[in-house]
């Protein structure tokens, strides 16, 4: 009987599933008591570090958790769970930690890399822990901006350090208390071996005597990640279906495509070694998900055997239903979290964010963006854009960012800019990607998914030109998308580009490309991967 405190913020079902799937039963805290009487306690902590120190206030839980610890009681802390421990952190100012250790969490700080660290990153094991005791360089999701390091003091808590520009602590254990920076409900196979180490061992994280500490100083590296994405719609008999355009057009002879089903394929996709998976609810901008139970239950179903981080896009807007009940965005995007998702992707509705912040330059706090974000933290949060290209002659024959591209437009125009669509491409706005892309960074966002309508469906390799351009822009990481027809379109893009992740759909559906040879391929050219 595992415990586990969900206190109701962010994805938890996923800690769920995965202890569920390891065999365990799971019994839910549900008073500031259970917290003390747990055997074995699970506190994953999502969302932004306020808001998991607000929510544990209010419901009691501060005392408990800090006596637990202090009696060592088996914790298993996840992600802000471990930085919770700490005496607070730059992202809440003001706001207590739970203070076990000492220092305060700071955000990364190296300009040349993207924040936050979103990716499969490996651990440099400072301590013997029974936990690890087959540790083989495996690699491990993480998701934060923020990252600890520990006081002279504390130093006999670090049980894992990784590197992201600088080394930060990715895993602590003292006793029984054991808490980790990435996901282990997360991060595939790794992942759930790890978990079921700590569960069986009732979290009594014996340290026995292995030789699976680093032996030395290795650098640990964040790996590119390979994405697989299914567009998904109903068809013209009422199916959910995964659909796929070509520039968009996912109609054949008037049928809408239909690639399979999309529980089905996103366990194949996990299953053939893809680092996400990401659907996009292509009707979003016309159907509400409140009411589009379907697609929540797709969400529900495949969280159940898919450990890998889960994006959802389409339709995350503020709405009106028939009866007239108000949802905010952030209520749509809260039901889509509980459902197993563990970041949500904004279309349209970022690009009217966007125009109203160009406008005045101005926050107002009331954005979908800056809703989620201050909610579940920015990495919670990826802008999906859709853009076309639009020549012309000169630079001077538009207000708008432009490029001079290698690839000249039908009149022989060498410059191009990249107009930002909403309603799945129906409709062009007077906003360019680079636009789109910086304003939603400043609005909170933690993520582009850069689309490119020409490119869609083509197989003809990524946009380089586009990637750069918005790569250049933003500080945030960016997934190219869109194109993807070999292997070598994986490669090129990650020699030319310095993006985080590639993005494709199509090739993966028709069967045309396996996700391992996309792997095997990224290594063989020196790629960093997960394996
Ligand atoms: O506007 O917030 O409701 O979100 C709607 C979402 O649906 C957006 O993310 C938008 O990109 C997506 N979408 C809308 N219509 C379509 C369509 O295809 N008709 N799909 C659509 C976008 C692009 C990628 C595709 C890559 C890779 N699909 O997701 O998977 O281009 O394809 P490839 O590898 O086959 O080339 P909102």
């Amino acid at each position: 009987m595992i415990t586990l405190l969900d206190y109701g913020a962010g994805n938890v079902r996923s800690v769920r599933n995965a202890i569920g799937k390891l065999g365990f039963t799971v019994h839910d805290v549900t008073s500031p008591e259970d917290v003390l009487r747990a055997e074995c306690l699970v506190f994953p902590g999502v969302g932004s570090y306020g808001s998991v120190m607000e929510r544990l206030q209010r419901d009691g839980f501060i005392e408990p958790l800090i006596e637990r610890i202090q009696s060592d009681k088996p914790v298993l802390g996840i992600c802000v769970a471990l930085q919770a421990l700490f005496e607070g952190s730059e992202e809440s100012p003001g706001v207590a930690g739970l203070g076990i250790l000492k220092g305060q969490v700071k955000r990364f700080s190296d300009p040349t890399l993207s924040v936050p660290q979103i990716g499969w990153n490996g651990l440099n094991l400072r301590k013997q822990s029974a936990l690890f005791s087959k540790y083989n360089g495996e690699k491990y999701y993480f998701v934060h901006s923020y990252r600890a390091t520990l006081s002279l003091e504390d130093q006999d808590w670090l049980l894992s350090s990784t590197n992201y520009g600088e080394e930060f602590v990715s895993g602590v254990q003292r006793g029984n208390v054991t808490a980790f920076q990435f996901h282990p409900e997360k991060s595939g196979e790794a992942g759930l071996t790890l978990l079921g180490n700590y569960l069986k061992s009732k979290g009594n994280s014996l340290t026995i005597s292995t030789d699976t500490v680093s032996r030395g100083f290795r650098e640990t590296k964040v790996a590119k990640r390979v994405i697989a994405c299914l567009d998904v719609r109903s068809n013209d008999t009422g199916d959910l279906v995964v659909t796929k355009g070509d520039q968009y057009d996912v109609r054949d002879n008037g049928e809408v495509r239909n690639l399979g089903k999309p529980v089905e394929l996103a366990r194949r996709y996990y299953e053939e070694g893809a680092d996400e998976i990401t659907f996009l609810n292509i009707t979003g901008f016309r159907d509400f998900p409140m009411e589009d139970q379907p697609m929540l239950e797709v969400l529900r179903k495949t969280s159940e055997n898919v450990f890998v981080p889960l994006t959802i896009g389409g339709g995350i807007r503020e709405f009106t239903d028939s009866n007239g009940k108000e949802y905010t965005s952030l209520d749509v995007a809260a039901e889509y979290f509980r459902s197993g998702a563990d970041k949500i992707s904004i279309g349209s509705d970022a690009c009217y964010a966007a125009e109203e912040y160009l406008k005045t330059g101005r926050k107002t706090g009331k954005s979908s963006i800056e809703q989620i974000s201050n909610v579940y933290g920015a990495q919670a949060v990826v802008i999906s854009v859709d853009p076309r290209r639009v020549y012309v002659k000169s630079p001077e024959d538009t207000e708008h960012n432009t490029i001079k591209t290698v690839f000249p437009g039908p009149g022989g125009e060498e410059y191009c800019w990249y107009q930002c669509t909403v309603r799945g491409g129906r409709e062009g706005r007077d906003l360019d990607a680079v636009q789109l892309a910086s304003s939603c960074e400043a609005l909170g966002a933690g993520e582009i998914l850069l689309n490119c309508i020409d490119k869609d469906g083509t197989s003809s390799g990524f946009d380089f030109e586009l990637v750069n351009h918005v790569k250049n822009a933003v500080s945030i990481p960016v997934i190219a998308s869109s194109g993807a027809g070999s292997t070598t379109h994986f490669v090129d893009v990650f020699r030319e580009t310095d993006a985080e992740a590639a993005l494709a759909a199509g090739i993966f559906h028709r069967r045309e490309v396996p996700i391992r040879a996309v792997k095997e391929a990224m290594e063989e050219n020196g790629i960093e991967i997960r394996k």
